[in-house]
């Protein structure tokens, strides 16, 4: 079976309940890109790229166009059952853009699963249940509005909430942590979010403030040699995001003893079976992960639940897809969004997911 098109969308989400506000940004809509693969056989397979905004990662929404514009006539007439050929051919004709190539890969795992008539969590070795927990991310504000938040998302049912610190003075963030921990305290884990907006200095400054406060500390500096400096003074567990690019960053972060978990981006490595790779190494050390992407909507949405359902459960520190933070799905009948703190996995071949073409954006490129 070979790729016979590959057809390029454009658009923009707008952000509900926004600004999305991290320690490096603010954003009210985000620029995402759906890719559509169609088979030889007809069968059409879905993928997306949702950078979040030009900052927070060395990744932005042109480049991911102008990424699969120069991948796409490459493709044209190739294989379409050889992910790992596939995966191959795209690193041998552009060096690096993993988050365009993966909107490829996420489009080649639905056609073969709707090939084999089975799920993309099967082809990844199998889903441990259907059932995923969701975590919420409560963008940097004041310490009252967090809180409140924070009563209100645990109210929904969330068990494990992310605030987001760093970009001001560290005060601010340490009053925030203790005004959740009283709002909420004991009934969720917290996560505290960096974004790599901190100092080495002030992420100590934070930790030692609330050393009586459990919490995982997420990437809390820029670098990982910024956080393996400060890693002996530090009274929490750290998980690195941003710093994992790849697979060599996370057997460089696991080989330096630099962090107690990850937050796992699937554009940001390269797609599901880049990331199936880390999940298998995360497993053979015994270190938590979470499964999510910078944003998307419910054809990336979707691929993450697929990955989460195989991660084994006591190593799946949450799910989170951007699936409640946007309105407009692209597939209303199989919207991916979590309900009462749960993700439930799509049941349909392939990802499971059968975007509306009248609600995927503006076609900005043809290849066949
Ligand atoms: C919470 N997220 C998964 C959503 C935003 O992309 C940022 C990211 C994070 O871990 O900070
Ligand atoms: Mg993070």
């Amino acid at each position: 079976m070979k790729i016979a098109e590959i057809h390029i969308y454009q658009k923009d989400q707008a952000i509900v309940d926004g600004p999305y506000v991290m320690s490096t940004m603010s954003l009210t809509s985000i620029d995402a890109t759906i890719v559509k693969v169609v088979s030889d056989t007809g069968l059409i397979g879905w993928g997306e790229v949702s950078p979040l905004g030009p900052v927070y990662q060395p990744q932005h929404a042109l480049g991911a166009r102008a990424a699969l514009c120069h991948l796409a006539p490459t493709l044209i007439g190739r294989e379409c059952l050889q992910p790992l050929l596939l995966q191959r051919h795209m690193h041998q004709h552009l060096n690096g853009h993993n988050y365009a190539k993966a909107s490829l890969d996420f489009a080649i795992m639905d056609i073969i699963g709707k090939h084999y008539k089975v799920r993309v969590c099967d082809l990844l070795g199998g889903a441990e249940n259907e059932r995923l927990p969701a975590y919420f991310a409560i963008s940097k504000g004041s310490a009252e509005d967090v809180a409140a938040k924070a009563k209100d998302k645990v109210a929904q049912g969330y068990q494990r909430l992310q605030i987001k610190v760093g970009g001001r003075d560290v005060a601010q963030d340490i009053e925030v942590v203790h005004k959740v921990w009283e709002a909420v305290g004991k009934r969720v884990r917290l996560v505290v979010d960096a974004n790599r907006g901190m100092t080495g200095s002030q992420a100590m400054q934070l930790s030692l403030a609330c050393q009586h406060i459990p919490f995982l500390f997420e990437q809390p500096c820029n670098t990982m040699e910024e956080v393996a400096n400060i890693r002996p003074q530090m009274s929490h567990p750290i998980a690195l995001d941003e710093s994992i690019e790849g697979i060599n960053d996370m057997l460089r972060a696991i080989g330096g003893n630099v962090c107690d978990g990850f937050g796992l981006k699937l554009t940001r490595v390269g797609g599901l079976n880049a990331m199936a790779t880390m999940r298998d190494i995360c497993e053979a050390r015994g270190l938590p992960h979470t499964c999510e992407d910078s944003w998307g909507g419910d054809i990336l949405s979707a691929a993450i639940l697929h990955m989460g359902a195989t991660v084994k459960p006591n190593l799946l520190e949450a799910v989170w897809t951007a699936g409640n933070y946007i309105d407009e799905h692209y597939d209303p009948e199989n919207a991916v969004r979590s309900t009462d703190g749960y993700f439930t996995l799509p049941t349909g071949h392939g990802l499971g997911v059968n975007p509306h073409e009248n609600r995927i954006g503006i076609l900005v490129h043809s290849f066949s």
